[in-house]
């Protein structure tokens, strides 16, 4: 498959329909609207939405009915790169190749811009379960498990264990638990989600969940790598960041080529999670593939 040419097509999908949930509104809150939609629209690879859909699709459902779930996954993940941006936090000015949100607008527009995306998310899914009459026990089902994977029993812990790791030795295990909850725990939940809302059998969704969980843990790691390896033109972000803040990461702890020897077997896992699946599955094979060879 062209892997290259589906992410460009979803990503359209996925940016009509954020357009959509979110359009830009006029009045006293202008400003914080149009910091929302800054941060949401001044580029990123969508990768979590699109999980979403191609986990919906894996199980033999309809993309369209993962849509908002896709969509408010994305302002979940862009709530948490505004705040991480932050100076209590990272205190970056570049995120996505532009300035970052407090650095366009200021720090408490974009503080709120943050609130708003992540209130805005499950007023998404709450509107469409609505609309999805019958589905009510899927549709709560699907924001029990993105709320857990969101708040501090997922992202937000692990956001905390991760500044408390900060300029001190960690093992292997504790860099694993960060990672699993910082980043692993929202791009599980978006392959989790889509197969629910795709109306996937316990077995089909119990496969997935484990394919994103090795998806997870590889998106970090080689998120490591590029933060040592990859360009900060192609980034969007500076680079060498992790080292200068003394951050626990696997090319640390592990060493370059042992991390890279890593990825590369939880590759070979996750895929072999889809074993079961056919050419449905295929996208997320592809997807698995594309985390081992990205430079962004
Ligand atoms: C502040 C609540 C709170 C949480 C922050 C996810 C996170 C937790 C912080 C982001 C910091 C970071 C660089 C984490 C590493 C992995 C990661 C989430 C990278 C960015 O995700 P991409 O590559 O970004 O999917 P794009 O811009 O493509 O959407």
């Amino acid at each position: 498959m062209d892997l290259k040419a589906y992410l460009e097509e979803r990503r359209g999908l996925v940016n009509r329909a954020l357009e959509a949930y979110l359009p830009k509104v006029r009045g006293p809150a202008f400003r914080l609207s149009r910091a929302m939609h800054y941060s949401l629209f001044v580029g990123g690879k969508r990768l979590r939405p699109i999980l979403c859909l191609a986990a919906a699709e894996a199980v033999g459902g309809d993309a369209g009915e993962a849509l908002p779930v896709a969509c408010a996954l994305e302002m979940i993940h862009t709530y948490s790169l505004i705040h991480d941006d932050l100076p209590a936090m990272d205190d970056d000015d570049l995120r996505r190749g532009q300035p970052t949100c407090h650095k366009e607008f200021d720090e408490a527009t974009a503080i709120l811009a943050g609130d708003g995306l992540l209130t805005e998310a499950f007023h998404t899914m709450a509107a469409a379960a609505l609309r999805f009459e019958g589905r009510e026990g899927v549709s709560l089902e699907v924001m029990r498990l993105v709320a857990a994977a969101a708040g501090y029993q997922g992202m937000v812990g692990g956001q905390m264990l991760d500044l408390l790791a900060e300029g001190r030795q960690v093992s292997l295990k504790e860099l694993e638990t960060i990672h699993r909850h910082k980043t692993g725990a929202l791009l599980t939940a978006a392959v989790r989600a889509g197969a629910l809302v795709g109306g996937g059998s316990r077995a089909e969704v119990t496969f997935l969940t484990g394919y994103g969980e090795k998806f997870g843990l590889t998106f970090q790691i080689t998120d490591d790598l590029l933060d040592v390896e990859g360009e900060a033109a192609e980034m969007g972000k500076a680079t060498g960041m992790d080292e200068k803040r003394q951050k626990a990461t696997y090319p640390a702890v592990l060493g370059l080529e042992a991390a890279r020897e890593w990825a590369r077997r939880l590759v070979e896992e996750a895929i072999t999670a889809l074993e079961s699946f056919q050419e449905r599955a295929e996208p997320l094979r592809e997807l698995a593939r594309y985390l081992l060879v990205r430079r962004a």
